[in-house]
């Protein structure tokens, strides 16, 4: 199709970023992390979401360019951002199937020495969805990704294919409280964050509260004892300046 041969060259065009939504710690609101999510401006098409580009990316076989060049992006912002004293980090959504290409592991590795940076900077999130379907593969494969240094996220953490059974399992060191669970806060599902919560303090893990809009919210993740939060009520995705002036701000 037309969006596949675009996505083919948008690369090459400089029509991709990435923009970067703070994750701060909680009470204090600092920025200590940043989701990189993908944006694409067509020229003719304009804003394209990623909801609609990756599926087309997966089908024409170069979702792994998409990420090998998201990773470059990454290394050097947080080679930069290094270089001006700030030490967050950085994670990145793949899908599972790219944790399958058996190179994964040291391209991701080798993308972060190249620029310098410590690889418990970089976080790899892998969506609970995803781990409904080979288990055993999934586990191998994480293994071998973090023992480069990388750190492992969970992330739409009780949305629906509850992973809670095979969470024990899981090589993962964060778990992102699906925003569904954080956004029904006020009516009800407040318990369910609780629990989400208390799970990832017993079992060791950091835990982040996603979409977080409303103080309402913020007050009953917080009261949980949720370490961390990430949603509009802190910050949009940022180009990589603003995130930057953000971190010279609280620095
Ligand atoms: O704001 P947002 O519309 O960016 O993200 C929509 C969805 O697209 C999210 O589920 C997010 O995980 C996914 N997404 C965003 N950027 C990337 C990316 O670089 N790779 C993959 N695989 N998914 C992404
Ligand atoms: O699926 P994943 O968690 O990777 O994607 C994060 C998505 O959530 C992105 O599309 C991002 O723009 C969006 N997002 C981040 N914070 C909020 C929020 O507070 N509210 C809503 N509705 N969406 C958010
Ligand atoms: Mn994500
Ligand atoms: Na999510």
């Amino acid at each position: 199709t037309t969006l596949e041969q675009e996505l083919r060259g948008a690369m090459q065009r400089d029509e991709l970023h990435l923009v970067y939504q703070p994750v701060v710690s909680l009470p204090d609101r600092a920025i200590v992390g940043a989701e990189a999510l993908l944006r694409w401006t067509h020229p003719v098409l304009g804003i394209v979401p990623p909801s609609e580009f990756i599926p087309a990316a997966e089908t024409a076989g170069i979702v792994d360019e998409l990420t090998a060049w998201s990773l470059r992006q990454t290394a050097g912002r947080l080679s930069d951002w290094r270089a001006a004293g700030h030490l967050l980090w950085v994670s990145l959504n793949v899908s599972v199937r790219q944790l399958h290409s058996p190179n994964f592991a040291v391209e991701v590795a080798q993308s972060l020495v190249e620029r310098g940076v410590p690889p418990n900077q970089l976080v790899v999130e892998i969506t609970e969805h995803d781990v409904a379907y080979d288990i055993n593969r999934l586990v191998a494969q994480l293994l071998g990704l973090r023992a480069t240094g990388v750190r492992i996220a969970l992330d739409d953490f009780g949305a629906g294919y509850s992973s809670l059974g095979q969470l024990h399992r899981l090589p993962v060191d964060i778990i992102k409280i699906d925003r569904a669970l954080v956004v029904g806060a006020e009516d009800g599902s407040a318990p369910l964050s609780d629990v989400v919560v208390k799970l990832g303090q017993r079992l060791n893990l950091d835990v982040i509260a996603e979409g977080v809009e409303t103080e309402n919210q913020l007050a009953f993740v917080e009261e949980a004892g949720c370490p961390l939060g990430q949603g509009y009520l802190f910050d949009r995705p940022l180009l990589a300046e603003d995130l930057e002036s953000r971190l010279d701000a609280q620095a």
